[in-house]
């Protein structure tokens, strides 16, 4: 409380202080030195200027953020049901999630056109299923959630390439390929694999498998996509090179070195079009010795988790999570050491280079990095999971560290503004800690996770806010709010649904045998029809079109002693499935408070004996179709 008032004081001071001064640019001066309240503070019927996409981890959501005020806008749901938006129960998005009811999505990554933001769609994975799911920007709602077969938990992924061709996913956990193969964990050396998926997305974001890659049984961590020079290639990191399948805290960290894939999508993808590839799980997949030129390995010290393209795409940034600093890569020098075929032997037919062709610089940035992130003016931002800090450093000689910030604790990911495109803009970079500790009033022992935000314009960062988080972002990214344009409702005269009900006069119900089709229309204050006669034993089909056009009336449909809800938006029709149980009366109601006469909004199914004469077709009354009808004219 005492904190509230502290900010709102010292906001309304600044606002005040603002005023009388003349001109935006003294203004503009104020916001970029002022306190740190103000520089957060978005007024009242104001905007945010960035959207920031959170992953909400094992609840299988996109946590959706305005900065800098770091308030929480709404919650995309991905990977699990969500009552609220009536996701996972009506019939389509129920299908969409496949029977599963959980995800982890820990990595949002927007879609890009030459290398930048493009603001068309949010990718996410799911590591246990290895999925990817497509969020459609222009309405915040998922689309498509795609299965990557014979790949064993997606963590690296899905990180798309500067065009947005591919996105990817690496098993984290080897097993079989394919995983029904009949083995033993003894063998896991021999037995088990890796697979490197290539993801192809197409201009409409359609996905389908480009091609796989057979590797050896390592823990694929974490990808990038090259761009500008490196556009072409993907970088992914591993852990446990040791190959060891049970006490890997002690077994996986023995080797002083574990490595970076660096694979070329282009010559992957030509090598399946030309026939090099073997189907497995329906699944194009390719073995490394077959195809010359596809995939290297390159040493990283001491178990690497993040892997970060800079966004000049000459550099690749790799830490091990057991050492005190981030390894550069070159690209260029990689290319060299190609061309001069100085291989380090091989393993699993990858050649293999050695660290020192590679590298460019290593960055003594402080104990268990991470993460980097990039501010497009020549520096990079590392996170510290073991001191809880962030580093800046510079991206090229010195290669120093030129600051540090304290966050509050133990910072998993970090994300900065635009940061993983080719112009990352430089205003802030968000602190995704994985505790939180004494940061919030208690809540018990499930505590919130903690972000912060952190204003890096000036040369010094400087922390301007702390939020809390619903369980539990990994990664997030930022893209400037003018480069979404949502929808604000859905055209009727664009519902392309099968099942919508468009014309007052075409709201009815049809029972063929067992088989009840409802085709609802709900405008305020009413659903017509709102009476519905079946026979017990029916399996009914609700498809309720919401009519309205304007913005913000959605009307729910719930039906009592069921799991039933979902949300109608203006324009849309949705199904729901119900299963009339015994003789009885069920009514339904608008579960969403809509309009003045929310209340009456309601009707009642009509449950009567198993082969009771039901009227074959329903229709409201002529005086209610003319209301709707009216209603629907003046709208
Ligand atoms: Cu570091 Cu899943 Cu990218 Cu968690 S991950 S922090
Ligand atoms: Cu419609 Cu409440």
């Amino acid at each position: 409380m005492k904190r509230w008032l502290a900010l709102g004081a010292v906001a309304v001071v600044a606002v005040v202080a603002a005023s009388h001064l003349p001109g935006c640019a003294w203004t503009a001066k104020v916001r970029a030195t002022g306190p740190a309240a103000q520089k957060v503070y978005v007024k009242p019927g104001e905007y945010d200027t960035y959207y920031a996409f959170l992953s909400g981890g094992h609840s299988g959501q996109v946590f959706v953020y305005g900065m800098p005020s770091c308030r929480h806008i709404t919650t995309i749901p991905v990977f699990t049901p969500e009552p609220a938006r009536g996701y996972g129960i009506d019939e389509e998005s129920k299908a969409l999630l496949g029977g599963y009811t959980w995800g982890d999505a820990h990595h949002p990554g927007l879609s890009e056109t030459n290398g930048d933001y493009d603001g068309r769609w949010l990718f996410i994975n799911d590591l246990p299923h290895a999925r990817i799911a497509r969020i459609d920007l222009s309405d915040f709602t998922t689309r498509e959630i795609f299965t990557v077969p014979n790949v064993s938990a997606a963590h690296a992924c899905p990180f798309p390439t500067p065009n947005t061709e591919y996105v990817f996913a690496a098993s984290r956990f080897s097993a079989p390929v394919p995983f029904t193969k009949p083995v033993k964990l003894e063998n896991y050396k021999t037995d088990f694999n890796g697979v490197i998926a290539g993801v192809k997305v197409s201009k409409e974001g359609h996905m389908s498998t480009g091609f796989e890659i057979l590797t050896p049984p390592f823990d694929w961590d974490l990808v990038d996509a090259g761009k500008g020079p490196s556009d072409g290639w993907a970088f992914f990191t591993c852990y446990n090179s040791e190959e060891a399948y049970d006490s890997l805290e002690v077994k996986a960290s023995q080797h002083e070195m574990d490595y970076i894939a660096a694979v070329n999508w282009r010559v992957a993808q030509q090598a399946v079009d030309a026939g090099k590839a073997h189907t497995i799980g329906g699944a194009p997949v390719l073995q490394p010795k077959d195809v010359p030129g596809m995939i290297y390995l390159f040493p990283v010290p001491k178990s690497p988790h993040g892997v970060d393209v800079d966004p000049s795409g000459q550099y690749i940034c790799a830490s091990g999570k057991l050492q005190a600093e981030v390894s550069v890569f070159s690209f260029a020098k990689m290319q060299q050491a190609i061309a001069a075929r100085r291989f380090d032997g091989q393993q699993g037919g990858i050649p293999v280079l050695r660290y020192t062709d590679v590298l460019e610089a290593r960055v003594p940035v402080g104990l268990g990095p991470l993460h980097t992130q990039f501010d497009g003016k020549g520096y990079a931002y590392t996170s510290l999971f073991l001191d809880s800090q962030i580093a800046k450093w510079k991206l090229g000689p010195p290669w120093n560290v030129v600051d540090k910030i304290d966050v509050y604790y133990s910072i998993g990911h970090l994300m900065a503004s635009e940061g993983d495109t080719r112009h990352p803009t430089g205003d802030y970079v968000v602190a995704l800690d994985k505790l939180s500790k004494d940061r919030y009033l208690a809540v018990g022992p499930s505590h919130p996770e903690g972000a912060q935000l952190i204003d890096v314009r000036g040369p010094k960062m400087e922390l301007l806010y702390d939020f809390p988080t619903y369980p539990e972002p990994h990664y997030g990214q930022m893209i400037k709010a003018d480069k979404l344009h949502p929808m604000k409702i859905y055209p009727l005269d664009q519902n392309k649904n099968p099942w919508a009900t468009k014309r007052a006069e075409d709201a009815r119900i049809e029972k063929h045998g067992h088989r009840v089709d409802a085709y609802l229309i709900a405008v305020r204050s009413h659903f017509t029809p709102d009476v519905v006669r079946v026979t017990a034993g029916d399996t009914v089909y609700f498809h309720v079109t919401n009519v309205e056009q304007d913005e913000d009336i959605t009307h729910g449909f719930g039906i009592l002693r069921s799991n039933l809800d979902m949300q109608v938006e203006p324009g849309e029709t949705k199904t729901i499935r119900w299963l009339a149980g015994a003789p009885g009366i069920v009514p339904f109601y608008c579960s969403n408070f809509c309009s003045a006469l929310h209340q009456e909004m309601q009707g009642y199914i009509e449950v009567q004996p198993s082969g009771a004469p039901v009227a074959r077709l329903q229709r409201p009354s002529p005086a209610r179709v003319a209301e709707v009808a009216a209603l629907m004219q003046h709208r």
